[in-house]
């Protein structure tokens, strides 16, 4: 297992880079370009800066989150082909960069939703939470300036303002498209994709749908054991794998996460896990907490202790924390609390790893 750290870039991000390499066991970055627009090709020129830079302070770069999809691969228009095309080019410049294992979502419009980015907690801490009744109040437009309002500043990944400008036109774009349709488009895409990673080396990790269930009635298509399992079977390959994460599919009570773990880690499908926990403060409504298992509704020791069972020899990263010690930036990606979040990881792996 290697454990990565999400970071956003020297222009993109306040967590600077030379402090993400004094976290203990830390090993590389979980990085993106964020001036591509989706859909076109990741200059091979711009991903080797990237590179060096993360290099020149001795961290790894071997994950990407996210090589976004555009949303007409989603949709499946015949536009889609010059956009696979491209993906495809990405692909083959991060896999010449070394890159190993590449995030992505297929969620419609809008990747992961929370109702609030700031919500205070008792101890002078604030967090991000989701609440459905609160989400059922907005329209698509509303949500999306409440988001923009909350974020400091920064564009938050997956609420670029210029893809979502027009969004009675892609709400309009999603009709008659259900499930099944996605999820056909999907298995179209994968099997465009995959035999050129097969080739190349990638692993390709589809984040889970965040939260797992369906918003504002489009469709979702990875929220649940037998979603995961029809994913995989759309195209039978390892590098057809998933980025699982436990704050999305956890936020659904069924999901029974560390069962997810062992059945997927175990056949090697798991290239790459997000680690968080969330407290539950009713049906449909949580806030993200610190990691440990005492802070929030999740048995974090049994989450690792069947990453370890599984043999999990992928990537890790912490996932979102907490606003601490009066750190200010983007929502759920500040250095402290998730930099707590590695340790506190550590420490169950390395208990767990000397007791078996
Ligand atoms: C949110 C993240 C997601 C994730 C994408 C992957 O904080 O977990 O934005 O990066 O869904 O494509």
């Amino acid at each position: 297992m290697k454990i990565v750290f999400r970071w956003f870039g020297d222009d993109n991000d306040n967590v600077k880079l030379e402090y993400i390499r004094q976290i203990p066991g830390v090993t590389g970055i979980a990085g993106a370009l964020y001036d591509v627009p989706v859909g076109e090709v990741w200059p091979r020129e711009k991903i080797e800066a990237l590179k060096r830079r993360v290099n020149g302070v001795g961290l790894e770069f071997e994950v990407i989150e996210s090589v976004n999809v555009h949303e007409d691969i989603k949709l499946g228009v015949p536009s889609r082909e010059r956009y696979i095309d491209n993906y495809i080019e990405s692909i083959r410049n991060l896999a010449d960069a070394g890159v190993k294992v590449i995030c992505y979502n297929f969620m419609p419009i809008f990747d992961w939703v929370r109702t609030s980015l700031n919500m205070p907690l008792p101890d002078g801490s604030n967090t991000m939470a989701y609440d459905d009744s609160v989400l059922n109040g907005l329209s698509p437009d509303e949500l999306v300036r409440i988001i923009g309002e909350e974020s400091h500043g920064f564009t938050l990944p997956g609420w670029q303002p210029d893809r979502l400008a027009d969004l009675k036109k892609l709400f309009d774009a999603y009709k008659g498209i259900d499930e099944n349709t996605l999820r056909e488009n999907l298995g179209y895409f994968l099997r465009r994709i995959i035999p050129f990673c097969e080739e190349v080396g990638i692993k390709m990790a589809i984040h889970p749908d965040d939260p797992s269930w369906s918003l504002f009635g489009l469709p979702r298509i990875v929220k649940n054991e037998e979603d995961i399992e029809r994913l995989l079977n759309l195209c039978d390959s390892p590098a057809n794998g998933i980025a699982l994460c436990t704050g999305s599919l956890g936020a659904n009570r069924k999901n029974d996460v560390p069962a997810l773990i062992k059945r997927f880690a175990s056949r090697g499908r798991i290239p790459f896990i997000h680690v968080r926990n969330l407290k539950f403060d009713g049906e449909g409504r949580f806030h993200e907490t610190s990691h440990p298992t005492s802070e929030g509704s999740f048995d974090m020791f049994a989450i690792m202790k069947a990453l370890y069972d599984s043999g999990f020899d992928g990537y890790l990263r912490p996932d979102h924390g907490r606003m601490i010690w009066g750190e200010e930036g983007r929502p759920g990606y500040g250095l402290y609390d998730r930099a707590l979040g590695v340790t506190y990881l550590t420490g169950l792996w390395e208990a767990i790893s000397r007791m078996s």
